[in-house]
């Protein structure tokens, strides 16, 4: 076959390669930090092109089974995971993907770093970002709520870089009669005076980290109060407690877990997606009672921004490529790269990933402060916490939308070879959809925008119009930019007001019907 091959596409380095990446980081670290780490973020994306690439390949390849009986008709419920899947966790302990949040070695900048590095380390990673995001979450959930004991044996390895010490952490919430709407939670929570410990009891729809060492679940509590009638619970979302367990005890069998079965999903094949019957799983509550959900929120809020992340992670990767794609291949006389109307779509994806990863990497910002500095000051307590409150669900959903959208750009932009499995771009278009679903959907994190909007009377509204008119502000002095700059600022103005008189009514609304 002599005809004419296509020179493939090759992006080499997503850190070197990128001057967006580049440019966002030097926005939000001091020289002197950026030089230190940018050793780092080199070195994971050569990782991620090299050992990376043949580790997804192989997790996408050998997708986990579930072995559920032996040959004796014993039930075991072994879950096999490809070498692959077990080699991403060392790999993450040794690379730090949490620990760097935590060890806070920069202090405020800390999360900018990490981010930064598990942005370039989930192309190499995929979906074991899954299972460290809900590591991370629940390490901050210890750190927030938790005993000294918990933070002595669980956050202590759940942010360890050891990895014989490391471990992971799921987060069930989800269950047959709802995902977005967990007060209707029917697994239970009973105090058993013996073992000093919760015996829970229930179904969970969705695990997504089940070969996690522990968990953190939702459960509807019994009252442990001996006067209390037998059995008695409270409704709602207000009966729901925190619970953090062991998903194996020492000898690697499952605490009251029988993994019912894998789940067969459109796309994060190499995730080991499961549902699962709990019957007696032992466990100690984080928090107090009956603030489950709000315990919980602290993870939401971190994996939330890891979907952001995730997303922005897609994009760059999306766009990267494209343009790898339009310097080698030639149509009609001209590479692509010079044809106008493919140089218009592809400008309008750089477009799109420069906002989002402005974006991601303002949110992360505020994160790190949150987490590094007194949470006392009043600009944390009164504007980032509030701010970042707000801004933690629009990023989702922003970016969850936006990356899918993306996804069938960059397919269209590789033609006839983007919509081949060979090329990856399906398989991603497939796993980056998932990122509308989990960690709350479009409709339910607009009315969680509703929510911080009515809890803080617009307030925090107020605070995001404010910072946005604080980056218009050079602009206004600039002629070409002058009424652009004015024409913002007054939308903002009226968005506020809009939205702030729309929550208060809908807030009103509800309190009426209840
Ligand atoms: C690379 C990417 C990797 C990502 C991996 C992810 C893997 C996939 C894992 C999953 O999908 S895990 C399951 C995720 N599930 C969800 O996201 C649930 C979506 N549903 C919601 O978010 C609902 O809005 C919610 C469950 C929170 C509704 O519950 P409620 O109890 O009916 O809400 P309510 O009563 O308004 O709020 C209870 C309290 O929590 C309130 O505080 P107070 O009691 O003090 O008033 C709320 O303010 C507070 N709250 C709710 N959401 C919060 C929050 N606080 C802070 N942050 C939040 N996000
Ligand atoms: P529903 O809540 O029934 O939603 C159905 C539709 O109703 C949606 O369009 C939603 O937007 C809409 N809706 C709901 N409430 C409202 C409202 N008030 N107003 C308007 N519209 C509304 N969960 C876990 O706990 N742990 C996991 O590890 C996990 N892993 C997952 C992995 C994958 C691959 C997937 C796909 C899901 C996973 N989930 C996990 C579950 C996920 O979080 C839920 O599917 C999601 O929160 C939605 O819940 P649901 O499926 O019950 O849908």
């Amino acid at each position: 076959d002599t005809g004419f091959k296509q020179e493939v596409p090759e992006v080499q380095n997503t850190f070197l390669e990128d001057p967006v990446m580049v440019s966002v980081l030097k926005r939000y670290l001091p020289g002197d930090v950026l030089s230190e780490i940018s050793p780092d973020l080199v070195q994971i994306c050569e990782w991620a092109n090299s050992e990376g690439v043949a580790l997804t390949t192989r997790m996408e390849e050998d997708q986990p089974r579930l072995r559920q009986y032996d040959s004796w008709c014993r039930r075991v419920d072994e879950l096999l995971v490809t070498e692959a899947w077990t080699k991403q966790k060392e790999i993450a302990a040794r690379e730090g993907v949490v620990a760097i949040a935590y060890e806070r070695k920069y202090g405020q900048f800390s999360r900018i770093y990490q981010m930064a590095k598990l942005m370039l380390w989930t192309s190499g990673a995929g979906l074991y970002s899954c299972p460290i995001a809900m590591t991370d979450g629940c390490a901050r959930v210890i750190e927030l709520s938790g005993t000294q004991q918990m933070k002595d044996e669980v956050f202590s390895r759940l942010t360890s870089r050891d990895p014989q010490e490391f471990i992971t952490s799921g987060q069930w919430m989800t269950e047959r009669p709802g995902g977005s709407d967990v007060g209707r939670t029917e697994t239970q929570a009973v105090w058993n005076q013996e073992l000093k410990a919760w015996s829970i009891s229930g179904f969970k729809w969705f695990s997504s980290a089940t070969d996690a060492d522990v968990t953190m679940l939702l459960a509807r509590t019994h009252d442990p109060d001996p006067s209390a009638a037998a059995g008695s619970m409270r409704e709602g979302s207000k009966g729901l407690s925190l619970y953090l367990a062991r998903v194996r005890d020492d000898k690697g069998n499952l605490n009251g877990v029988r993994i019912h079965r894998l789940k067969d999903k459109v796309g994060t094949k190499a995730l080991p997606t499961a549902e699962l019957e709990l019957d007696g799983m032992v466990a100690q509550q984080v928090g107090a009672s009956y603030r489950g959900v709000k315990n919980i929120s602290a993870i939401l809020n971190i994996t939330r921004v890891y979907c952001g992340m995730g997303c922005t992670a897609a994009m760059q990767r999306f766009v990267l490529s494209v343009k790898e794609y339009a310097r080698r291949r030639e149509v009609f006389g001209a590479l692509l790269k010079d044809q106008p109307l493919h140089l218009a779509t592809v400008a309008n994806m750089e477009l799109q990933y420069r906002a989002t990863s402005q974006f991601t990497f303002y949110c992360v910002a505020i994160l790190g402060r949150i987490e590094a500095l007194d949470n006392n000051l009043p600009e944390i307590k009164d504007r980032d916490i509030p701010l970042l409150r707000l801004l933690t669900p629009i990023l989702k959903v922003w970016c969850a939308k936006n990356a899918f959208a993306m996804s069938q750009e960059a397919m269209e932009c590789f033609g006839g070879q983007g919509y081949m499995e060979e090329t990856g771009l399906g398989r991603a278009m497939r796993d980056v959809l998932v990122n509308t679903i989990w960690e709350g959907t479009t409709n339910v994190l607009s009315l969680d925008v509703l929510r911080v909007m009515a809890e803080t009377g617009g307030d925090a509204l107020e605070l995001y119009c404010e910072t946005i008119q604080a980056i218009m502000a050079p602009l206004r002095d600039q002629p070409r930019w002058s009424k652009a700059a004015k024409g913002v600022e007054e939308s903002l103005h009226l968005i506020s007001k809009h939205f702030t008189t729309y929550a208060t009514l809908e807030t009103r609304n509800l309190l009426e019907a209840s």
